[in-house]
């Protein structure tokens, strides 16, 4: 069934239904909601959005309102949240986001934004209560003569998209690659309860699902040729604090593998976002370790060199998540990737079941953590959201080891990563196994939260912020109500105040 031929739209009913952007944004309804493709920078719909926002913006010149409740996979590319957010034109937006012109947008209060975990997504649409959805807008590399859909770099929720939608319309893009085709792995055997059946996933490279998406051709109003690359910000090159997580964390597998507690081509890795999951990536290009598999959200570039030097087998993810350049040598070598990657509903490669079947090692980014591993991925100073929770809570509540990392300062030291007690929690300390900053590694296994509170001041703090903690909890181990986790309510988050008063947590 693959793509031959000049045409990506290989059927006879769907091509008759080929148009411009502008006339398929005519579709879309101010106050509906739209589930639109995308997942990071990869695989968003890159022309109706820009065709609604001018639309957006034609309404707002005549003094009305044209604005969307948005739903999509995850952050997508500036072509959709960037000019639908400009064009003050998403009211509401699920479940993630990093672009910088909605997250202006959202602390400012003028857009709602619901934070979810990315697995949970799918289930909700199904459960109803999200509202109905009225228009998807999808990317796709094709469409097969039978009128299936090859998907494109990422998958996300596209599966449920097309399902619930009333209306389809279709961004065929000539950009993506066709040898695409046969890298996903598309499920259809998920249910609501008291339906749900176990997922038959038992290794990381097991194909459970079809190649393509299946999509009723009479639901589709709209098809729109497209040929724009996909978008994502370069990563920063690694610099000594990313370095010197990577090598703790090397040190803390080969420990694992020789007290015989991971086999020696480790389990699964999960990476998530940014810059330093993205280096830590990189420096197991140096590791002892073979032959190791990922099952993770994203692909990122520190993913494609473990694979081009052959550390990595396979992996699994929902989307490519590549800097310009990977992304373009990707695309053009996807033949060489084709049987090494596969790209799976969000609802899939996030499944708590699959998570914990599978033994995933997760490795996370933070924002703050606390001096007893409560853990804070998104709200700066408890309150300014900077992406969202993502897919960081699927992963770290069912791995088999969940571990978060970062630099143990931000803002150029003005502000210590480690603090009395998180000003907002996403994983709470249960869920927060490992910590590991360029300082060392709390291995928090087994440790009473006093115990934890003593190896993470020691291990991760930053030597300018350590004297200080300790001062706190000498004094919080003497005046609190409790001993069982120390604390001292009113002066705990005095160090979030301080830094928004003076611009620095320091005394
Ligand atoms: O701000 O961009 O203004 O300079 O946060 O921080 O240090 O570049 O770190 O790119 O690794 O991102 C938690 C945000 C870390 C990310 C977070 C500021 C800092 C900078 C970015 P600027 P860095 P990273 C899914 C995995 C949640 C989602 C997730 C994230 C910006 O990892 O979004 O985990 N995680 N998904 O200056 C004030 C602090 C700060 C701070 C950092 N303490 N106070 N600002 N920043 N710490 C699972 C997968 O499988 C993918």
């Amino acid at each position: 069934m693959g793509l031959t031929g000049n045409s990506r739209i290989q059927n006879n009913q769907l091509r008759q239904k080929v148009m411009s952007a502008q006339a398929a944004a005519e579709f879309i309804t101010s106050g509906s909601t739209v589930g639109m493709s995308g997942f990071t920078g990869s695989g968003y719909p890159k022309a109706v959005p820009l065709a609604l926002a001018a639309r957006m913006e034609e309404k707002r010149a005549a003094g009305e309102k044209f604005r969307l409740r948005v739903w999509t996979g995850a952050s997508t590319g500036p072509e959709l949240d960037g000019a639908l957010a400009k064009a003050d034109g998403i009211e509401f937006r699920l479940p993630y986001n990093s672009d910088p012109i909605a997250r202006e947008k959202i602390n400012r209060g003028e857009m709602e934004y619901f934070d979810m975990h990315l697995s949970q997504v799918a289930p909700m649409a199904w459960q109803g209560f999200l509202g109905p959805l009225d228009t998807a807008v999808v990317e796709v590399t094709g469409i097969t003569p039978d009128g299936a859909l090859i998907p494109s770099s990422s998958v996300g929720n596209n599966k449920t998209w097309l399902d619930r939608a009333d209306k389809i319309i279709l961004e065929v893009n000539r950009w993506q690659n066709p040898a695409l085709e046969g890298m996903h792995d598309i499920y259809y055997g998920t249910a609501l309860p008291p339906n749900r059946v176990p997922i038959p996933l038992i290794r990381p490279d097991d194909r459970i699902g079809q190649t393509t998406f299946r999509c009723d051709p009479n639901k589709v109003v709209a098809i729109v040729e497209t040929d724009a690359p996909d978008r994502n910000l370069p990563f920063a090159a690694p610099d000594e604090a990313a370095l010197a997580i990577a090598g703790h964390l090397i040190e803390f597998f080969r420990h694992e593998v020789a007290r015989g507690r991971l086999p020696a081509s480790l389990l699964p890795l999960q990476s998530g976002v940014g810059n330093i999951a993205n280096a830590v990536l990189t420096g197991l290009l140096d590791s002892p370790f073979e032959n190791m598999t990922s099952y993770t959200e994203v692909i990122q570039d520190g993913m494609l060199d473990l694979l081009n030097a052959g550390k990595l087998r396979m992996a699994s993810a929902t989307s490519f998540s590549l800097s310009p350049a990977a992304a373009a040598t990707m695309n053009a070598n996807m033949g060489a990737y084709r049987h090494k990657m596969i790209l799976r509903p969000q609802e899939i490669s996030n499944h708590p079941e699959l998570i914990r079947r599978l033994g995933c090692l997760a490795m996370n980014g933070l924002i703050e953590a606390d001096i007893y591993g409560n853990v804070n991925s998104t709200h700066v100073m408890g309150s300014r959201i900077q992406n969202g929770i993502g897919g960081s809570g699927d992963f770290a509540r069912n791995a088999y080891v969940s571990i978060f990392m970062t630099p143990s300062t931000a803002k150029g030291g003005k502000i210590s990563a480690i603090v009395p007690q998180a000003s907002h929690v996403d994983h709470i300390n249960q869920d927060v196994q490992v910590i590991i900053t360029e300082q060392g590694l709390a291995d928090l296994r087994g440790l009473s939260p006093k115990q934890r509170a003593e190896v993470i001041m020691t291990n991760c703090a930053h030597p300018d912020y350590r004297p200080m903690l300790r001062d706190y909890y000498t004094r919080a181990r003497q005046g609190s109500y409790g001993q069982q986790s120390p604390c001292l309510p009113g002066e705990a988050l005095s160090w979030h105040q301080r830094f928004m008063q003076t611009g620095s947590m320091k005394m």
